[in-house]
């Protein structure tokens, strides 16, 4: 399952370049181009699913199993702490339509 005009998609199978952080069968992980902390992750499961709600409605293991990714990325980078956000609809700011965690971590974070 992937959408050719899916640029997260094109990251995945690496025809656009990315900093990798994780992979494993079902799940990348890259450093956000434009990062909001001194450490930004964007989380994404290799099946293209256009947000978090499709995601949980159709595989609810794969995204419990980014919520471990984002934890080990965290325990690795600042003992454990992190902020998970997953942007849902143009009007909350998403911008790209394949479900993406953004793990925020790496340094004290703003309230
Ligand atoms: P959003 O929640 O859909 O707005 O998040 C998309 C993120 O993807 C955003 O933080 C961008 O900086 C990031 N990004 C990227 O890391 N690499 C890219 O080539 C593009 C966007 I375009």
């Amino acid at each position: 399952m992937s959408d050719s005009d899916c640029l997260f998609c094109k990251i995945i199978a690496g025809e656009i370049p990315s900093e990798k952080v994780y992979e494993d069968d079902t799940t990348y992980a890259f450093k956000d181009i434009n990062p909001k902390a001194r450490v930004h992750v964007l989380i994404v499961p290799r099946a293209h699913y256009a947000n978090v709600a499709e995601l949980a409605t159709g595989d609810a293991g794969q995204l419990a199993h980014m919520v471990e990714v984002a934890q080990r990325i965290a325990d690795d980078e600042f003992h454990g702490a992190y902020r998970l956000i997953f942007n849902t609809g143009l009007d909350a700011g998403q911008s790209v339509f394949h479900v993406h965690a953004h793990v925020l971590t790496g340094e004290k974070l703003d309230e």
